[in-house]
C-alpha cells in the first residue's frame, strides 16, 4: 500500500517545515517509512486533492490526510500495534493541549526570529510570495524583523523555561522514552536548524540540548541526516 508524505522543500533540499517534522518523527515512531515528495511553497496545487493547499499531507493507501495533527491521530488509530504516540486517550487529550501551546507560544516566539533566515534560504522562486505573505501577517518588513531579533531572541525565553523545567526532571517529554510531545516541540528546533546559522539555544542550555541532540540521533539520526546548519549538534 502506498505510503507517500508531501513536505516543504527549500533550497538546497532544506526540509524546513515543524509541521512536516512532527509526521517525520511519528511515522518513524510507528517504524513506518513513507516515500517523501516535497513541494515548494508555491506548489501548494500539487495537495491540492487533500482539499486544501498546506503540508504535511499524508498518503496512506486511500487515505488522505491533511494536518499534522490529523496525521498523528490517524497513525495512533491506523497502527495500534506500535509504539504509542500519546499513551491511551488521556495522553492524547494532554497532548493536543501541548499542541495547541506550541502552536502559540514556542511557535509564534520563533516566527519573527526565523522568517528573515527562512528568507535566505527559500527557492528562489518562492522568494517574493514568502516575503509578502510574512511581511503581511507581521505588519513588518524582513529587513526589519531582522533588526528585532534581539528583542525577540529575550520574548523566546519564557517559552523555553516549560521545556527546561520537565528535562531536568527526566529523560523526554514524555518520560523515558519519547512521544509526540517530544516531536511536536522538537519540530520547532529543527525548523531553527534548518534555516538559521546561528544556534537559538544558549551554551548553558545544557539539558535542551542534550534533549536535542538525542532527538536528532533517533531513528538512526533521521533528523539529523538532512541539510542544515550544525548550529545544533
Ligand atoms: N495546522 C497545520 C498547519 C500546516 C502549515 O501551516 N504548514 C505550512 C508548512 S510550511 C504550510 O504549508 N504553509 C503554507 C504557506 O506558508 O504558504 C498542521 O498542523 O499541519
Amino acid at each position: 500500500m502506498a505510503l507517500v508524505l508531501y513536505e516543504r522543500l527549500c533550497a538546497d533540499d532544506r526540509r524546513p517545515s515543524p509541521y512536516c517534522w512532527r509526521a517525520r518523527m511519528a511515522l518513524a515512531h510507528k517504524g513506518l517509512a513513507p516515500e517523501i515528495r516535497a513541494i515548494r511553497f508555491t506548489e501548494g496545487d500539487k495537495v491540492a486533492f487533500s482539499g486544501q493547499a498546506k503540508v504535511p499531507v499524508l498518503v496512506d493507501g486511500d487515505k488522505v490526510i491533511h494536518d499534522s495533527w490529523g496525521i498523528a491521530c490517524h497513525l495512533e488509530d491506523a497502527y495500534p500495534e506500535a509504539p504509542s504516540l500519546f499513551g491511551g486517550p488521556g495522553g492524547r487529550a494532554v497532548t493536543r493541549v501541548f499542541n495547541h501551546c506550541i502552536d502559540q507560544g514556542l511557535q509564534k516566539a520563533l516566527g519573527p526570529i526565523l522568517i528573515p533566515y527562512l528568507l535566505a534560504v527559500a527557492c528562489p522562486e518562492d522568494r517574493a510570495y514568502y516575503r509578502q505573505t510574512r511581511e503581511a501577517r507581521f505588519g513588518l518588513t524582513v529587513e526589519q524583523l531582522a533588526a528585532r531579533r534581539p528583542v525577540y531572541m529575550e520574548a523566546l525565553q519564557p517559552q523555553l523555561e516549560p521545556l527546561r523545567q520537565r528535562l531536568a526532571e527526566t529523560s523526554f517529554l514524555c518520560g523515558e522514552k519519547p512521544g509526540y510531545a517530544d516531536y511536536l516541540a522538537f519540530g520547532e528546533f529543527q525548523w531553527a536548524r534548518s534555516v538559521c546559522d546561528r544556534d537559538i539555544l544558549a551554551a548553558e542550555d545544557s539539558a535542551l540540548r542534550a534533549w536535542r541532540s538525542v532527538m536528532l540521533d533517533l531513528f538512526a539520526g533521521l533528523a539529523r541526516s538532512v541539510v542544515a546548519f550544525d548550529t545544533a549538534a
